[in-house]
Protein backbone atom coordinates (compact mmCIF):
# COMPACT_ATOMS: atom_id res chain seq x y z
CA UNK A 1 0.00 0.00 0.00
CA UNK A 2 1.10 3.69 -0.80
CA UNK A 3 0.27 6.82 0.68
CA UNK A 4 0.36 10.44 -0.56
CA UNK A 5 1.10 12.14 2.01
CA UNK A 6 2.87 15.50 2.92
CA UNK A 7 5.42 15.07 6.10
CA UNK A 8 4.05 17.38 9.33
CA UNK A 9 0.75 18.62 7.86
CA UNK A 10 -2.12 18.24 10.25
CA UNK A 11 -4.72 15.70 7.95
CA UNK A 12 -1.96 13.19 6.64
CA UNK A 13 -0.58 13.12 10.32
CA UNK A 14 -4.10 11.96 11.43
CA UNK A 15 -3.56 8.88 9.10
CA UNK A 16 -0.40 8.60 10.29
CA UNK A 17 -1.10 8.16 13.93
CA UNK A 18 -3.76 5.82 13.26
CA UNK A 19 -1.47 3.61 11.61
CA UNK A 20 1.07 3.85 14.82
CA UNK A 21 -1.92 2.95 16.98
CA UNK A 22 -2.24 -0.10 14.41
CA UNK A 23 0.97 -1.43 14.33
CA UNK A 24 0.90 -1.01 10.88
CA UNK A 25 3.31 1.44 9.86
CA UNK A 26 5.62 -1.14 7.76
CA UNK A 27 2.77 -1.95 5.63
CA UNK A 28 2.96 0.96 3.78
CA UNK A 29 5.01 2.90 1.46
CA UNK A 30 5.04 7.23 1.99
CA UNK A 31 4.84 8.86 -1.70
CA UNK A 32 5.75 12.84 -0.74
CA UNK A 33 3.83 15.63 -2.76
CA UNK A 34 4.95 18.53 -3.15
CA UNK A 35 1.88 20.98 -1.36
CA UNK A 36 3.78 24.33 -2.09
CA UNK A 37 4.51 23.64 -5.45
CA UNK A 38 0.68 22.93 -5.76
CA UNK A 39 1.66 19.03 -7.17
CA UNK A 40 -1.85 18.19 -5.61
CA UNK A 41 -3.31 20.06 -7.88
CA UNK A 42 -1.98 18.91 -11.19
CA UNK A 43 -3.61 16.62 -13.66
CA UNK A 44 -1.86 13.53 -12.52
CA UNK A 45 -2.80 13.95 -9.05
CA UNK A 46 -6.53 14.78 -9.27
CA UNK A 47 -6.89 11.32 -11.32
CA UNK A 48 -6.59 9.80 -7.64
CA UNK A 49 -8.15 12.40 -5.65
CA UNK A 50 -10.79 15.26 -7.34
CA UNK A 51 -10.70 17.36 -4.15
CA UNK A 52 -6.57 17.66 -4.68
CA UNK A 53 -5.61 16.85 -1.08
CA UNK A 54 -3.49 14.71 0.95
CA UNK A 55 -3.82 12.09 2.65
CA UNK A 56 -4.15 9.49 -0.52
CA UNK A 57 -4.36 5.54 0.17
CA UNK A 58 -3.00 3.79 -2.70
CA UNK A 59 -4.65 -0.13 -2.71
CA UNK A 60 -2.32 -2.84 -4.36
CA UNK A 61 -5.39 -3.71 -6.70
CA UNK A 62 -5.25 0.16 -7.97
CA UNK A 63 -8.05 1.32 -5.57
CA UNK A 64 -7.71 4.93 -4.64
CA UNK A 65 -8.97 6.24 -1.18
CA UNK A 66 -8.98 9.64 0.27
CA UNK A 67 -10.67 11.11 3.13
CA UNK A 68 -8.77 11.08 6.22
CA UNK A 69 -11.87 9.01 7.59
CA UNK A 70 -12.36 6.57 5.19
CA UNK A 71 -8.70 5.75 4.96
CA UNK A 72 -8.78 5.40 8.85
CA UNK A 73 -11.92 3.04 8.71
CA UNK A 74 -9.98 0.73 6.09
CA UNK A 75 -6.87 0.78 7.96
CA UNK A 76 -9.14 -0.79 11.11
CA UNK A 77 -11.30 -3.48 9.68
CA UNK A 78 -7.38 -5.20 8.71
CA UNK A 79 -7.52 -6.83 11.99
CA UNK A 80 -11.01 -7.23 12.64
CA UNK A 81 -10.20 -5.27 15.54
CA UNK A 82 -11.93 -2.28 14.92
CA UNK A 83 -9.90 -0.39 18.10
CA UNK A 84 -10.77 3.32 16.26
CA UNK A 85 -13.81 3.60 14.65
CA UNK A 86 -16.13 0.86 16.83
CA UNK A 87 -17.27 -2.12 17.22
CA UNK A 88 -21.24 -2.29 18.15
CA UNK A 89 -23.50 0.04 16.23
CA UNK A 90 -23.86 2.30 18.94
CA UNK A 91 -20.18 3.37 19.52
CA UNK A 92 -19.63 3.34 15.96
CA UNK A 93 -22.26 5.93 15.54
CA UNK A 94 -21.10 8.32 18.22
CA UNK A 95 -17.81 7.91 17.15
CA UNK A 96 -18.90 8.93 13.83
CA UNK A 97 -20.77 11.99 14.91
CA UNK A 98 -17.59 13.59 17.10
CA UNK A 99 -15.25 12.97 14.63
CA UNK A 100 -17.56 15.03 12.27
CA UNK A 101 -18.25 17.66 15.20
CA UNK A 102 -13.99 17.95 15.58
CA UNK A 103 -13.50 18.11 11.64
CA UNK A 104 -15.72 20.37 11.22
CA UNK A 105 -15.83 23.05 14.06
CA UNK A 106 -12.28 22.88 14.45
CA UNK A 107 -10.03 21.40 11.77
CA UNK A 108 -11.73 22.75 8.80
CA UNK A 109 -12.52 26.34 10.42
CA UNK A 110 -8.94 26.48 11.72
CA UNK A 111 -7.52 25.38 8.60
CA UNK A 112 -9.90 27.68 6.18
CA UNK A 113 -8.51 30.51 9.36
CA UNK A 114 -5.07 29.63 8.27
CA UNK A 115 -5.58 29.62 4.39
CA UNK A 116 -7.73 32.50 4.70
CA UNK A 117 -7.41 34.74 7.76
CA UNK A 118 -3.11 33.90 7.72
CA UNK A 119 -0.60 33.79 5.09
CA UNK A 120 -1.06 30.54 5.02
CA UNK A 121 1.16 28.25 2.71
CA UNK A 122 3.82 28.78 -0.39
CA UNK A 123 2.28 31.62 -2.86
CA UNK A 124 1.68 29.22 -5.72
CA UNK A 125 -0.32 26.87 -3.11
CA UNK A 126 -2.59 29.83 -2.56
CA UNK A 127 -2.96 30.85 -6.13
CA UNK A 128 -5.84 27.67 -5.77
CA UNK A 129 -7.67 29.92 -2.83
CA UNK A 130 -8.84 32.73 -4.39
CA UNK A 131 -6.01 35.07 -3.69
CA UNK A 132 -7.94 38.50 -5.16
CA UNK A 133 -11.04 37.89 -3.61
CA UNK A 134 -11.61 40.96 -0.92
CA UNK A 135 -13.26 39.42 2.03
CA UNK A 136 -10.97 36.70 2.26
CA UNK A 137 -9.73 38.05 5.35
CA UNK A 138 -12.85 38.73 7.30
CA UNK A 139 -13.90 35.49 6.20
CA UNK A 140 -10.47 33.66 7.74
CA UNK A 141 -11.58 35.83 11.08
CA UNK A 142 -14.72 34.31 11.38
CA UNK A 143 -13.36 30.74 10.99
CA UNK A 144 -10.90 31.29 13.43
CA UNK A 145 -13.99 32.37 15.64
CA UNK A 146 -15.89 29.15 14.81
CA UNK A 147 -12.44 27.25 15.29
CA UNK A 148 -12.52 29.17 18.73
CA UNK A 149 -16.36 27.82 19.51
CA UNK A 150 -15.69 24.39 18.50
CA UNK A 151 -12.94 24.05 21.27
CA UNK A 152 -15.39 25.67 23.28
CA UNK A 153 -18.10 22.64 22.50
CA UNK A 154 -15.13 20.34 23.00
CA UNK A 155 -14.02 21.33 26.38
CA UNK A 156 -17.90 20.99 27.59
CA UNK A 157 -17.36 17.71 26.63
CA UNK A 158 -13.93 16.77 28.18
CA UNK A 159 -15.13 17.97 31.31
CA UNK A 160 -17.64 14.79 31.26
CA UNK A 161 -15.38 12.30 29.94
CA UNK A 162 -11.76 11.25 29.03
CA UNK A 163 -11.98 11.29 25.76
CA UNK A 164 -14.26 12.79 22.56
CA UNK A 165 -16.71 10.01 21.98
CA UNK A 166 -16.74 8.48 25.55
CA UNK A 167 -14.63 6.15 27.28
CA UNK A 168 -12.05 4.72 24.63
CA UNK A 169 -9.80 6.75 22.22
CA UNK A 170 -10.86 6.83 18.82
CA UNK A 171 -11.05 8.73 15.43
CA UNK A 172 -12.58 11.31 17.18
CA UNK A 173 -9.68 12.20 19.33
CA UNK A 174 -7.31 11.87 16.21
CA UNK A 175 -9.22 14.79 15.04
CA UNK A 176 -9.39 16.77 17.34
CA UNK A 177 -5.95 16.53 17.39
CA UNK A 178 -5.18 17.37 13.96
CA UNK A 179 -7.26 20.32 14.14
CA UNK A 180 -5.29 21.70 17.14
CA UNK A 181 -2.55 21.21 15.40
CA UNK A 182 -4.12 23.58 12.35
CA UNK A 183 -4.67 26.37 15.35
CA UNK A 184 -0.69 25.64 16.60
CA UNK A 185 0.84 26.40 13.43
CA UNK A 186 -2.02 29.70 13.00
CA UNK A 187 -1.24 31.10 16.61
CA UNK A 188 -4.94 30.49 17.10
CA UNK A 189 -3.67 28.89 20.43
CA UNK A 190 -6.92 26.87 23.01
CA UNK A 191 -7.94 29.80 25.33
CA UNK A 192 -6.84 29.31 28.73
CA UNK A 193 -10.29 29.05 30.63
CA UNK A 194 -10.38 26.13 28.51
CA UNK A 195 -8.69 23.78 31.20
CA UNK A 196 -10.29 20.60 30.14
CA UNK A 197 -9.24 20.93 26.63
CA UNK A 198 -6.31 21.84 27.66
CA UNK A 199 -5.82 18.62 29.96
CA UNK A 200 -6.52 16.12 27.49
CA UNK A 201 -4.42 18.01 24.99
CA UNK A 202 -1.63 17.41 27.03
CA UNK A 203 -2.69 13.80 27.49
CA UNK A 204 -2.32 13.14 23.91
CA UNK A 205 0.69 14.41 23.23
CA UNK A 206 2.32 12.05 25.51
CA UNK A 207 0.50 9.49 23.64
CA UNK A 208 3.26 6.85 21.76
CA UNK A 209 1.21 6.76 18.59
CA UNK A 210 1.08 11.02 18.81
CA UNK A 211 4.32 11.30 20.27
CA UNK A 212 5.98 8.45 17.29
CA UNK A 213 3.24 8.86 14.52
CA UNK A 214 4.21 6.60 11.91
N1 LIG B 1 -11.42 16.08 3.63
C1 LIG B 1 -10.03 15.76 3.47
C2 LIG B 1 -9.62 14.58 4.31
O1 LIG B 1 -10.20 14.36 5.37
O2 LIG B 1 -8.73 13.84 3.90
C3 LIG B 1 -9.20 16.99 3.76
C4 LIG B 1 -7.76 16.78 3.43
C5 LIG B 1 -7.01 18.10 3.39
O3 LIG B 1 -7.59 19.19 3.47
N2 LIG B 1 -5.69 17.98 3.23
C6 LIG B 1 -4.84 19.13 3.19
C7 LIG B 1 -4.53 19.49 1.77
O4 LIG B 1 -4.21 18.66 0.97
C8 LIG B 1 -3.54 18.80 3.86
S1 LIG B 1 -3.38 19.73 5.34
O5 LIG B 1 -2.55 20.85 5.06
O6 LIG B 1 -4.73 20.21 5.67
O7 LIG B 1 -2.93 18.86 6.38
N3 LIG B 1 -4.56 20.80 1.54
C9 LIG B 1 -4.17 21.30 0.31
C10 LIG B 1 -4.98 22.46 -0.10
O8 LIG B 1 -4.79 22.91 -1.25
O9 LIG B 1 -5.80 22.91 0.69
Amino acid sequence: MRIFDTVGMPNPLRVRIALAEKGLAERVEFVQVDLAAAEHKQPAFLAMNPEGTVPVLELSDGTYISEVAAIVEYFDGLDGNRTLTGESPKERAVIHMMHKRAEREVLYAMGNYFHYGTPGGSPTLETYKAPHWAGRKEWGALERERGINGMRYFDSVLRKQPYVAGELFSLADISLIGGLMFAKISNAEIPAELESLTAWHMRMLERPSVKHPA
